[in-house]
């Protein structure tokens, strides 16, 4: 990888085909999120909850959108998903 050993850069998780789920109705905070998968080009699936739905509340604790999920990992800011 180049540069170092940090996180991979999107480009090359595309390579492995890695899907992200991002969760959040878009006329919200998701649509940040949104915005930058369909600029970059990364497939995404879509889920579009409500915030404090039971679906988002049991992947947030406080019930709020967007979340990503990525792989096993769960990033719940829409401005660290967006980096
Ligand atoms: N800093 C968070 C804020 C997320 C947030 O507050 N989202 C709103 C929707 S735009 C929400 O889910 N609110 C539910 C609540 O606060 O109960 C982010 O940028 O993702």
């Amino acid at each position: 990888m180049p540069g170092g050993s940090g996180r991979p850069s999107a480009p090359e998780r595309m390579g492995d085909q890695t899907t992200h789920a991002v969760v959040g109705v878009a006329d919200s905070r998701t649509f940040r999120v949104l915005w930058v998968l369909e600029g970059l080009g990364l497939p995404y699936a879509h889920r579009p909850e409500r915030q404090q739905s039971m679906a988002v509340r049991a992947l947030h604790p406080a019930g709020k959108i967007p979340v990503m999920l990525d792989g096993d990992n769960t990033l719940t800011d829409s401005t660290a998903i967006a980096q």
